[in-house]
């Protein structure tokens, strides 16, 4: 079947968001009450960081092969915005992160099949 993308155009990946706010993940923090944020495998997902207060980032705890994090942003200030990289490449499971300048800012991805 033909689209206006032409023959060879994929369907654009799901894209999920996460945010930061008031030094907590929004969905995913590990706090009661704990929601983790949910990505479809092979999507995106989308950090925001809405505090005002504070730079956050989002970095895996898990290491891929060659020692790397699975997935990590860069840090950013308030109202920035990123795709974060590697997400698309996490098999179904769930995966711990944390900020890496606040600890106690921790949170779960749930990558669903
Ligand atoms: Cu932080």
């Amino acid at each position: 079947m033909s689209s206006i993308f032409g023959a060879r155009a994929q369907p654009p990946a799901p894209v999920s968001n996460v945010a930061s706010i008031a030094l907590q993940y929004v969905p995913g923090d590990v706090r009661d009450p704990f929601i983790p944020v949910e990505m479809v495998e092979g999507g995106m997902l989308v950090f925001s960081n809405l505090d005002p207060l504070d730079w956050h980032n989002i970095t895996s705890y898990g290491l891929d092969e060659r020692g790397d994090f699975l997935f990590e942003s860069e840090l950013l200030g308030q109202g920035q915005s990123e795709i974060i990289d590697g997400v698309d490449r996490l098999s179904p499971g769930d995966y711990r992160f944390h900020c890496r300048i606040h600890t106690g800012m921790d949170g779960v991805l749930r990558v669903m099949p």
